[in-house]
């Protein structure tokens, strides 16, 4: 993989032969969060609350050993709030247990232990009618990258180190932190790989930034991005940049950007790479308005 990092993806064609790299690297990582799977009672998968499906990994059904999992839909506060309500729905009918999380904000994250234990309920009231003393849950974060495994892990961390005060908040004995008397997280996410099964799909989580920009190329992955907010008449693109209209295309918006944000180069010549650079910041940051890319499947 590392020869072909930084060339660019010209064609459908040249992706589908990336996309055949994976499933090397995708043993080896799912092997890996196999070993860790064996060692906790639940899964929490973190995706991406703007692509709620294709920021998930299906492979992990094969290796969760029918473990419960809870699936967090992170980054909710830069989605869009009616596609996330149809999502709801969605999972709520799929029988999958799904919630929509900020994990900048600690209430938020408060939000998977609770539903944790929820999940659980009834596997632990069997324990204790049998009279068995009921272990502590055991929980592993897995998610493909940049979904916010390490945001949510610091969160659920401080959040106990700050109710207990006066006492070592965080008990670290080997790999496990302890969070409350009845739960405890593995320190370590399980990180896995991005499938990606189309072009579009490719380039969704290459907005979110799960694949890094070297893979396809920044200006590649701006450009969608910005044709995709003219697909949505985007009021907050148009704002940002000063632009007039977005009756263009989006190779000419970008150029208009560079214009607006006085990136050049040398004789006045828009610094097309830099532009794009901003924009694709400016979105992850959330500075473009909330989006969601991909809607419940019908
Ligand atoms: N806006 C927003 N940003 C988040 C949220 N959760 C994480 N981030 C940011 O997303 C980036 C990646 O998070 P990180 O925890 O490192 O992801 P990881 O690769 O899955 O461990 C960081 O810049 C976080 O600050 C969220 O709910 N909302
Ligand atoms: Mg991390």
């Amino acid at each position: 993989m590392a020869e072909n990092k930084s060339t660019t993806i010209k064609s459908e064609h040249d992706l589908s032969e990336r996309i055949n790299w994976f499933p090397g690297h995708m043993t080896k990582a799912l092997r890996e969060v196999k070993q860790k799977i064996k060692k906790v009672d639940i899964l929490v998968e973190i995706r991406d609350a703007r692509i709620p499906q294709a920021s998930g990994n299906p492979s992990i059904s094969e290796i969760a050993q029918n473990k419960p999992r809870l699936i967090v839909l992170n980054k909710s506060n830069l989605a869009d709030m009616e596609s996330c309500k149809r999502w709801e729905s969605w999972f709520l009918k799929a029988e999958q247990t799904a919630i929509f999380i900020n994990a900048l904000k600690p209430s938020s994250v408060k939000k998977i232990t609770t539903m944790s234990r929820r999940l659980l309920q009834d596997k632990w009231q069997k324990y204790k009618d049998k009279g068995i003393n009921t272990p502590p849950i055991r929980m592993l974060v897995v998610g493909i990258p940049n979904t916010g495994k390490s945001t949510v892990i610091n969160r659920l961390t401080k959040r106990n180190a700050a109710k207990t005060g006066d006492r070592p908040g965080v008990t670290r004995h080997q790999e496990w932190i302890v969070l409350d008397k009845d739960i405890e997280l593995l320190d370590t996410p399980g990180i896995m790989p991005p499938r990606i099964d189309t072009m579009q799909q490719g380039m969704w989580l290459c907005a979110i930034h799960a694949i890094k920009d070297e893979i396809v190329g920044k200006e590649k992955v701006a450009t969608f991005l910005v044709d995709f907010l003219i697909s949505r008449n985007s009021s907050e693109l148009k704002k940002r940049y000063r632009l007039d209209c977005l009756d263009h295309n989006a190779e000419e918006l970008i150029l208009q950007i560079g214009h607006r944000l006085n990136y050049k180069k040398h004789k006045g010549i828009v610094d097309y790479y830099k532009t794009c650079n901003q924009v694709l910041l400016d979105f992850r940051k959330g500075l473009l308005g909330n989006c969601s890319f991909e809607e419940p499947p019908v």
